[in-house]
């Protein structure tokens, strides 16, 4: 069924080598995804690296996207930004270090579950390193599947919680 663009929320994270560089790139990446617009960024901050896999420190933000593709091609061009940026997609490095880490959050109202493409992300209100910068530039979207804005997941947050890696 055809439709029309809809405000897709993106999150940028980035642990290795020149960490903003690499979402610099990410950003300049998400801006030139054909028949999209970059709508805005939150901003950058460090945050302390969650999950199970001991490595350094992240950086996070998270941007929204109006798009005229669909959710599979724009799934496709997060990951080229991430290939453009050396980030490999291997078994082994669920939840470990990435240069450039996009992950498709929200893609409008829709709710897709396939081994390929799943939105929302499943863990993104267990996760302040998320939850924080989307809530600087998306209070309002409305996470379909939990029925609750982006605020308020954030504020149901237990105050420790940093959520859990992949
Ligand atoms: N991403 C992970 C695992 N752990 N921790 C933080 N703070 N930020 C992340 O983006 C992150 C993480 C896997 O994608
Ligand atoms: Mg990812
Ligand atoms: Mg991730």
């Amino acid at each position: 069924v055809p439709h029309g663009p809809v405000i897709a929320c993106v999150a940028l994270g980035s642990n290795l080598g020149d960490r903003h560089s690499h979402i610099d790139a990410g950003i300049r990446g998400l801006g030139a995804i054909p028949a999209s617009a970059l709508l805005a960024v939150s901003p950058v901050t460090e945050t302390e690296p969650v999950g199970p896999v001991p490595q350094g420190p992240y950086l996070n933000a998270a941007a929204v996207v109006r798009t005229a593709l669909p959710p599979r091609e724009f799934l496709a061009a997060l990951h080229a930004i991430e290939r453009a940026r050396g980030r490999e997609r291997v078994l082994k490095e669920r939840w470990g270090p990435r240069t450039l880490d996009l992950d498709l959050l929200l893609f409008g109202d829709e709710v897709i579950d396939e081994p390929a493409i799943t939105v929302p992300h499943p863990r993104m209100h267990e996760r302040r390193f998320v939850l924080e910068p989307l809530a600087a530039v998306a209070p309002d979207a409305v996470v379909p599947t939990l029925g609750r804005t982006v605020l308020e997941l954030l504020a149901a947050l237990p105050a420790a919680a940093t959520g859990s890696g992949a």
